[in-house]
């Protein structure tokens, strides 16, 4: 089993150290955004926002390739604007507005994008793991080369159907690779509360899939561990495992008081491991930008934002006879 560290320096050019910076931050304003229109009363029922692990979802679809297909739990708005969905659509949705990725029905949890290959969006914790297992062994049947990107949690990767898939991505050598988001709680359980092995990257030992841990913390290092990772699925030696390691800076969700951490330990990880502040610096010590271009950075980003709040505002609310469809599939599935 592959469970070292990467310890070489990191390959990466200044233009893409300002995408991620970029990237990283749209994720962050949008939540933001996200969470002040939740607390306005726009934004209803379940919202679980993804502050902190920004560098998690950037870094991954660094090396992702057009075609290549992604699936997460209910934690999923960084995942959509990372591969390219629009801030106005998940907005929207998150507001329950016809302009949303479920015309207005679906909310946080459920939201699709087919032109995106993003699969959701699902709230039964694990749930999405053995999909994306199937999504895997749809391109491998297609003989397409494409690869898929499970993510799932801390908590979901105890669950008994993450095991049952391994299995079977194994035995069918399934091009997928399984990022396990270790932000280190699962709701308010810590996870050496829950968990009776640290290591999530040795899960897949019993099954002969390889894993790695990684400082999710850090993008340029999820990028080269993705990038190893993508091409070990890409070349048809089967799945592989990702641990990458974050954290949650929020609570589980809008309704959480995160009684269960103190303040300080929060604060401590906001001042020392930031992602967006750590490629800041990167950016201003490499003088690859002055303190002005990344304040054009926000500036820029800020409206976009702005914009999807307007947009989702301004949306109206489904018409009444959407409550019959979307209900069924009118056709067979045809190659996606
Ligand atoms: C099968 C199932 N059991 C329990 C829940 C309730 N639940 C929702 S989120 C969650 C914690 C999952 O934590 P983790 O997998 O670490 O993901 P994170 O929320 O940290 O992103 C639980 C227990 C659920 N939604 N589904
Ligand atoms: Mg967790």
């Amino acid at each position: 089993m592959v469970t070292r560290k990467s310890t070489k320096k990191p390959n990466v050019s200044a233009e893409e150290l300002k995408t991620f910076y970029r990237e990283m931050l749209l994720i962050r304003r949008f939540e933001e955004k996200a969470g002040q229109l939740y607390g306005m009363g726009l934004i209803g029922g379940f919202c679980h926002l993804y502050i902190g692990q920004e560098a998690v979802v950037v870094g991954l679809e660094s090396v992702a390739e057009d075609g290549d297909k992604r699936v997460t739990s209910y934690r999923d708005h960084g995942h959509m604007l990372a591969c390219g969905m629009s801030p106005d659509g998940v907005m929207a949705e998150l507001t329950g507005r016809e302009g949303g990725y479920s015309k207005g029905k679906g909310g946080s949890m459920h939201m699709f994008s087919k032109e995106k290959h993003f699969y959701g969006g699902h709230g039964i914790v694990g749930a999405q793991v053995p999909i994306g297992a199937g999504l895997a062994f749809a391109d491998k049947y297609r003989e397409n080369g494409r690869v898929t990107f499970t993510y799932f949690g801390d908590g979901a990767s105890n669950q008994g159907q993450v095991y049952e898939t391994f299995n079977m991505a194994a035995l069918w050598e399934l091009p997928v690779v399984f990022v396990i988001e270790n932000n280190q709680y699962a709701m308010g359980t810590a996870q050496q509360r829950s968990t009776s092995t640290p290591d999530l990257y040795t899960r897949g030992g019993a099954f002969g899939i390889p894993g790695e841990i990684v400082d999710g913390m850090n993008v340029v290092s999820v990028k080269e561990a993705g990038a190893k990772a993508i091409a070990h699925c890409r070349a048809g030696k089967g799945p592989y495992i990702l641990e990458v390691k974050t954290y949650r800076y929020r609570g589980h969700s809008m309704s959480d008081p995160a009684k269960y951490r103190t303040r300080e330990e929060v604060q401590k990880m906001r001042e020392e491991r930031d992602p967006i502040e750590q490629v800041r610096s990167m950016l201003l010590a490499g003088k690859h930008a002055t303190e002005d271009d990344l304040k054009a950075i926000d500036k820029d980003i800020k409206k976009v934002i702005n914009a999807s709040a307007e947009f989702a505002k301004d949306s109206p609310e489904p018409a009444l006879d959407e409550l019959w469809t979307d209900i069924y599939a009118d056709v067979a599935p045809q190659n996606a």
